[in-house]
């Protein structure tokens, strides 16, 4: 029983689960709570933390909302006793959960149960295997179900990660232009069917040329991150901050009428200008002011909440904030 035992836990990987896996693997064994114990599903689970003996739905799927959630969820329906329409509603509220959609389930049947075999596969399971098959080869396909999970894991991770970097400006770590558009096309429609205000302000850093020409461009991207930083610190977690050109931002506020998105303009633009920036110990801290244009919706000419009508008002204002001197708000 304990060569067994051994010899499942190493197939399985997790003897060496830094060689195997790169963290171990994670298995939720789900039996009826008279089932008697089998040897090969207390190795599978042995050490592995989670093991529920319930076939509670609710109990089940709540452990699957812990993190860590199961990379596999070993269902024992070999009992022949027991009644297998409450294993085929657990099965298939595994895969349509949310929280327990990306786990794998292999199901362990009584043997010589065909139909019962193809059933749960119809319903979501990944592998189903008959109950008088060699424990070495249930390791081996529950073993070879993780390993498939964890691609999957990565590959979800990938493309996850692509988005991001395709939306993210690499110097500051604000949206981009790309994020920008979608984000007040959405924001601009629940404004219209909530009747509800929106403002959109552009930031332009004044005379960052001279900085540029007069310290370096380093000097320049460093002012650059510092000054995210500081709009992004200092608006609300529904506000957007958005580095859309060189040295221009846009920040896009729901809910916020004229008057309060004048004073947050105003607000942040002392804030830019209320504390010099380090560009390095070879230069003097060096003083930054911005000119600030703000728009809101419903804008001047239309009812309708357009987000370009909005940029366009908002860009026609920074202008303004320009002409008038900069380090100033015009609206
Ligand atoms: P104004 O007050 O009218 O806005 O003048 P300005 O000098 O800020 O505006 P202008 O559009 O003439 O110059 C913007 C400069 O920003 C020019 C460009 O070289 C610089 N710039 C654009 N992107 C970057 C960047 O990523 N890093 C650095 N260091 N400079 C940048
Ligand atoms: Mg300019
Ligand atoms: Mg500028
Ligand atoms: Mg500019």
């Amino acid at each position: 029983e304990l060569q067994l035992r051994d010899g499942t836990r190493s197939a399985l990987g997790f003897e060496e689960p830094a060689t195997t896996f790169e963290t171990a693997a994670n298995v939720a064994l789900l039996s009826a709570a008279g089932a008697p114990d089998s040897v090969l599903l207390a190795s599978l689970t042995h050490g592995l933390g989670h093991i529920i003996r319930s076939l509670d739905p609710d109990k089940v799927l709540r452990m699957g909302r812990l993190p860590p959630t199961p990379d596999l969820f070993v269902v024992d329906a070999s009992d022949p006793d027991f009644l297998e329409t409450r294993f085929f509603g657990l099965v298939s509220d595994l895969r349509a959960r949310a929280e327990t959609r990306q786990s794998t389930q292999l199901i362990i049947v009584p043997k010589d149960a065909d139909e019962m075999a193809a059933m749960f596969l119809d319903l979501g399971a990944d592998d189903v295997i008959p109950a008088d098959v060699s424990t070495t080869e249930i390791a081996l396909r529950a073993k070879s179900l993780i390993k498939r999970k964890r691609l999957h894991d990565r590959l979800r991770d990938t493309v996850r990660d692509g988005l991001q970097a395709a939306v993210t400006d690499p110097l500051t770590g604000l949206f981009n232009r790309r994020y920008v558009d979608p984000h007040l096309a959405s924001m601009a429609h629940q404004a219209q069917i909530s009747g509800d205000v929106m403002a959109v302000m552009m930031v332009d850093i004044d005379h960052f040329k001279m900085i540029n020409d007069t310290y370096g461009h380093a000097a320049g991207d460093s002012v650059l991150k510092q000054l995210s930083k500081r709009l992004q610190g200092n608006v609300r977690a529904v506000d957007l901050v958005a580095r859309v050109g060189g040295e221009e931002f846009l920040i896009a506020l729901p809910g916020t009428t004229a008057a309060q998105a004048q004073s947050t303009a105003n607000r942040l633009r002392q804030l830019v200008n209320s504390a010099p920036f380090d560009i390095g110990e070879a230069h003097p801290k060096l003083s930054v002011t911005v000119s600030v244009g703000v728009a809101v919706s419903p804008t001047k000419t239309k009812q309708e909440c357009r987000p370009s009508a909005i940029c366009k008002e908002a860009d026609a204002a920074l202008y303004v904030a320009k002409s008038a001197g900069r380090n100033q708000v015009a609206m």
